[in-house]
């Protein structure tokens, strides 16, 4: 080897340890997302009735924190992975948090803490739905006794009909939110400019209370402002389709949650390209990159 051919060698050698040095990794050894949980999703694994993680439940009394009433934790045991993200869910109009409740184990077996509440009151109006559901995060991630499992920094509102637009509210005071999913929204104000929140609307094809047509699709095309966000409508779902529990609204919720609290591309493939029509979806608006 000549002196020249050496000196070559020894600069691609250098170039490579400053390679490592730098953490400059090649695609095999890039890092693993850290806040995804759980194993590779498929059809059946998003559909299933539970995931994969044991889960236990506490209940937070009345009183326990201020600015809402009472509700349930649900929550996966393990804490060998680091923290889990959270999602709070309130029902709508005189509903008991039982209309919601199915949304908890389901959800936590997943791998989120899962906050169900009941309201302070029967007639709140959804900006004061909105109100509670944040302070129920506020309480989880401070004071609950769980706050040690949950990440403050990745959290998500859920909520039927009056509580779907205090999801509309909660994402629109607090854009850290991470991702939000009114199901049946009812709320008049159909201007959501200022949602910057991934935002995923799923409203029943033949609702007579919160009529698709007069709330959730002007709500869904105001949202100018969101990064990502989607429609779904449930065929021939009327007011309680999509918080009655069923495998649509489990599936996409789930992956929405995945998509944009956790950060889980894996569940990309639920979402993007849109969903056809079929025998459960009459229609799906979105706004994946490619569609
Ligand atoms: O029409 C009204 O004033 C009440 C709409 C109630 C929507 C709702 O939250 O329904 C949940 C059963
Ligand atoms: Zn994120």
């Amino acid at each position: 080897m000549n002196s020249a051919l050496r000196k070559r060698l020894g600069l691609l050698l250098t170039g490579a340890s400053l390679t490592a040095l730098l953490g400059v990794n090649t695609p095999a050894e890039a890092a693993q997302n850290p806040y995804e949980r759980g194993p590779a999703p498929t059809e059946a694994s998003v559909t299933a009735a539970r995931g994969p993680f044991a889960i236990a439940q506490v209940s937070v009394p009345s009183g326990s924190g201020t600015g809402f009433n009472n509700g349930t934790i649900y929550y996966p045991t393990d804490t060998s992975q680091g923290t889990f993200g959270a999602v709070a869910v309130i029902p709508g109009f005189i509903s008991p948090q039982l209309v919601i409740q199915w949304l908890g184990p389901r959800l936590a077996s997943q791998g989120f803490v899962v906050f169900t509440l009941d309201t302070n009151g029967g007639g709140d109006l959804p900006e004061s739905r909105g109100s509670q559901l944040l302070a129920a995060l506020d309480y989880l991630t401070t004071r609950s006794t769980v706050r040690d499992r949950v990440d403050p920094t990745r959290l998500a509102v859920m909520g039927h009909s009056m509580g779907g637009g205090g999801s509309l509210w909660a994402a629109q005071n607090r854009p850290s939110l991470q991702a939000a999913i009114p199901l049946a929204p009812w709320e008049l104000d159909t201007t959501w400019e200022g949602v910057k929140v991934p935002t995923m609307i799923i409203g029943g094809q033949t609702d007579a209370i919160a009529p698709v047509g007069s709330m959730s699709i002007p709500q869904y095309t105001s949202m100018t402002a969101a990064p990502e966000k989607a429609y779904l409508e449930m065929k021939n779902g009327n007011h309680f389709a999509p918080v009655s529990e069923n495998s649509t609204t489990a599936k996409y919720a789930l992956s929405w949650l995945k998509r944009f609290v956790d950060d889980d591309t894996r569940y990309d493939q639920f979402l993007c390209p849109a969903p056809a029509p079929n025998s459960a979806i009459s229609q799906y608006r979105d706004t994946c990159p490619n569609d």
